[in-house]
């Protein structure tokens, strides 16, 4: 496809955002995913900044408009019910904590990132906004201080979907210590949409289904919650992105004349957390399941989001520059040796575009310009044939799971298209 093409598609990453607009949210894809996701609102926000900085705002504050009084900004909200998702608001059972229905955990905080941007753009008429926001901004932060750090400073998932990368392999053995008694007959609404193939198994979703019962039977109580954790996981996904978040929080603040000192102190203890994340063996960022206190040993993407995190690293570049040579459209969300491996199973295995500008951002932000751009080429090249779709399988680049994907098309405008210019 040649250049020409290529900018054409900008009008269609342009018309996904449009049509999954419903007004003051956007939803990652009509059908499979009927709501407002966090993260994925976060990128839409980044896609609409490219063309309308009021509708890019106005996803933030519609994200930021759910936010707990215990400052937890909730991973889905359910503005209008919509049967066609499961499990939905009454499994949840959130009702009277928050402002809008939604479900009872976080997912990673890239907001502060995203608005970063934003206001770096708009900073003329931006100041209201982001007035309004950075309190919010830093209570959610505390939030993910008080409650999802661990002793040494990285911050851990309670459920698969608090990290955004559900069935990764980084869950297994803490998956398995779950037994998932009691949970009963359900019927899931994600295998009507997709095929079975490419979404999480029976066996995960019994466990998703009974950790979500757990919240809810404690009413999402987040005291009562850390005195009977039975999943806990340390994980770079997290830790990485609320650390760059809170560096752009941070610099947000001082822009706006705030003080800074409490953020630049979550920082350093979240480097200190990112630290302990690499694992001696291997001398690669893994996941820690906190309750055996063993790393997981496995290469994902959210390895390499150490740069992303202001964080250089030698080994992880090593590995890095490999995994560029040798997977046709990387990076995989497990690597391709892995046993494990699985080039349709979601986070099994494909190539996420979100992962991948993350990664390049990041990257590019480090100096490392030629993998950046490299990454960055791929990644175009891999939409520009196989469409907007919500994943990739890295050595074919085949489209896989949900279709006219909103934070495909996002990161298509902001990051990957030739429009978006060199970084
Ligand atoms: C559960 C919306 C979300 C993403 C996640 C992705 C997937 C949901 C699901 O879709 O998760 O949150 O039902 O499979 O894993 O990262 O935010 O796009």
């Amino acid at each position: 496809m040649n250049i020409k093409d290529k900018l054409s598609l900008d009008k269609v990453a342009k018309s996904i955002l449009r049509t999954n607009d419903r007004g003051s949210y956007t939803v990652p894809t009509a059908g499979l995913y009927p709501y407002q996701w966090n993260w994925d609102s976060a990128f839409a926000a980044l896609g609409f900044a490219t063309f309308d900085l009021d509708r890019a705002w106005i996803e933030i504050e519609t994200l930021f408009s759910a936010q707990w009084p215990n400052g937890m900004v909730p991973h889905i909200i359910f503005h209008k019910d919509d049967p066609g998702y499961y499990p939905g608001p009454e499994v949840w059972g959130t009702h009277g904590i928050g402002p809008i229905s939604s479900s009872g955990i976080s997912q990673p905080a890239i907001a502060a990132t995203m608005i970063r941007s934003i206001w770096e753009q708009d900073k003329d008429r931006g100041e209201m906004h982001l007035r309004t926001l950075l309190p919010k901004i830093k209570a959610w932060h505390k939030w993910f201080m008080d409650w999802r750090t661990d002793e040494n400073g990285a911050v851990f998932l309670t459920h698969p979907w608090e990290a955004g990368r559900d069935n990764s392999p980084d869950w297994d053995t803490a998956m398995a210590m779950i037994d998932p008694v009691g949970v009963g007959e359900y019927t899931r609404r994600d295998i009507g949409h997709v095929d079975a193939a490419m979404r999480p198994t029976k066996a995960d979703y019994d466990r998703y289904i009974w950790l979500v019962d757990q919240g809810r039977k404690l009413r999402w109580n987040e005291e009562e919650m850390a005195r009977e954790r039975t999943f806990m996981v340390a994980d770079p996904t997290l830790t990485f992105i609320l650390l760059r978040a809170n560096r752009d929080l941070a610099r947000m603040s001082e822009d706006l004349g705030e003080d800074r000192t409490e953020i630049d102190a979550w920082s350093k203890t979240l480097e200190a957390g990112a630290a302990q994340l690499r694992n001696p063996k291997t001398g690669i960022f893994e996941a820690i399941n906190l309750q055996t206190k063993e790393f997981t040993g496995h290469i994902t993407s959210a390895s390499f989001l150490c740069w992303y995190a202001r964080l250089d690293d030698p080994r992880t570049y090593d590995a890095l520059k490999k995994c560029l040579k040798t997977c046709r459209y990387p990076i995989p969300s497990l690597a391709m040796g892995s046993p494990h491996f699985n080039g349709f199973a979601y986070w099994r295995g494909p190539t996420w575009a979100i992962m991948n500008c993350m990664i390049g951002m990041g990257l590019a932000d480090m100096g490392h310009f030629e993998a950046a751009k490299k990454l960055r080429h791929l990644t175009r090249d891999l939409i520009a044939e196989y469409g907007f779709a919500e994943y990739f399988h890295p050595l074919t680049g085949a489209p896989a799971g949900g279709g006219t994907f909103t934070w495909t098309a996002a990161v298509w405008l902001a990051w990957a298209s030739p429009s978006a210019g060199e970084q």
